[in-house]
């Protein structure tokens, strides 16, 4: 069988600060939104007994990391000025690194990975791929787990009109390029997770043309995190709303999976786990 048909993959050692993760099977990260205009609809705003009850319910579903944000990143979404964002998120992360999982941060702020890491979190996720003056240095002397991610422009206006010459090689040159970066800043390999950036400054074609060879970027050796739950690409494809995307929300991830990728962030937390469970049954029979 074709290797890309299978959901097991070589071994990878990620490490994210009090976890050693062996990735070879792919892990489902629930994401837990601190906003009030997430485009999933589902935030919850900066009310800590409610955070707890979601990454309670993720993980009771089968979820094996959490993966917390309190900015949206949709096209149009609220800015958030760094101290709300950090009073947002610094309790809920205290809260949340006592349910021994790896605990993640989606934030794009130099200051706030430093107080989430300060507050307990194992994985920052930037999807602007540390890019900001003194991301870098927020992370490299810590022993966090960093996911790359890629985006083309900023999330206020990053829709209005994505262009690439080749998407897939620009997307690949671009992650490569941050990872030397983030070695040469003293960051090991084994803390580094890379994301194409599903939906960030690309159009359904170059989202598709992602999906379809998200091999290309397994194939340095890293592993790869796909972000496709709830995504209006699923939308244009289904014509359905962001609340009745279920269905192709479970089949974008195990497609992902199929590809190579090794984490999926996900809203849909009990349909994805079922999902991969039939995927590692088929290739197991
Ligand atoms: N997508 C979103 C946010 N963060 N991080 C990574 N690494 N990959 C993604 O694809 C990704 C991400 C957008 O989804 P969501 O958090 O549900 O929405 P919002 O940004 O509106 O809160």
């Amino acid at each position: 069988m074709p290797a890309r048909f299978t959901c097991e993959r070589a071994m990878h050692s990620f490490h994210c600060g009090r976890f050693r993760l062996d990735l070879s099977r792919p892990q489902v990260m629930a994401i837990i939104n601190l906003t009030a205009d997430s485009f999933s609809g589902d935030g919850v705003g900066s009310d800590v007994a409610a955070a707890l009850a979601g990454a309670e319910a993720a993980l009771e579903a089968g979820a094996q990391m959490l993966d917390i944000g309190a900015e949206s990143t949709r096209p149009g979404a609220e800015l958030v000025a760094e101290a709300v964002e950090i009073a947002r998120l610094v309790p809920v992360v205290e809260a949340l690194a006592r349910l021994g999982v790896p605990l993640s941060v989606d934030t794009l702020k130099p200051a706030v990975m430093r107080a989430a890491l300060a507050a307990g979190a194992d994985l920052i996720n930037d999807v602007n791929g540390f890019r900001a003056p003194g991301a870098l240095e927020a992370v490299a002397g810590t022993d966090c787990g960093l996911c790359v991610m890629h985006m083309q422009g900023e999330p206020r206006t990053m829709q209005a009109a994505p262009q690439y010459g080749d998407v897939v090689a620009e997307v690949d040159a671009f992650l490569t390029e941050r990872v030397q970066a983030l070695q040469a800043a003293g960051v090991a390999r084994e803390r580094i997770v890379l994301d194409p950036g599903f939906g960030f400054g690309k159009t359904l074609a170059h989202n598709l043309a992602l999906l379809r060879t998200l091999d290309t970027f397994a194939a340095g050796g890293l592993p790869v995190l796909a972000g496709l739950s709830r995504k209006s690409m699923l939308g244009a494809i289904t014509g359905r709303p962001v609340a009745q995307r279920l269905g192709a929300s479970v089949a974008a991830a195990l497609l992902a999976v199929q590809r190579g990728a090794r984490i999926v962030r996900v809203h849909d937390v009990a349909a994805t786990v079922d999902a991969l469970k039939v995927l590692r049954a088929v290739d197991e029979a």
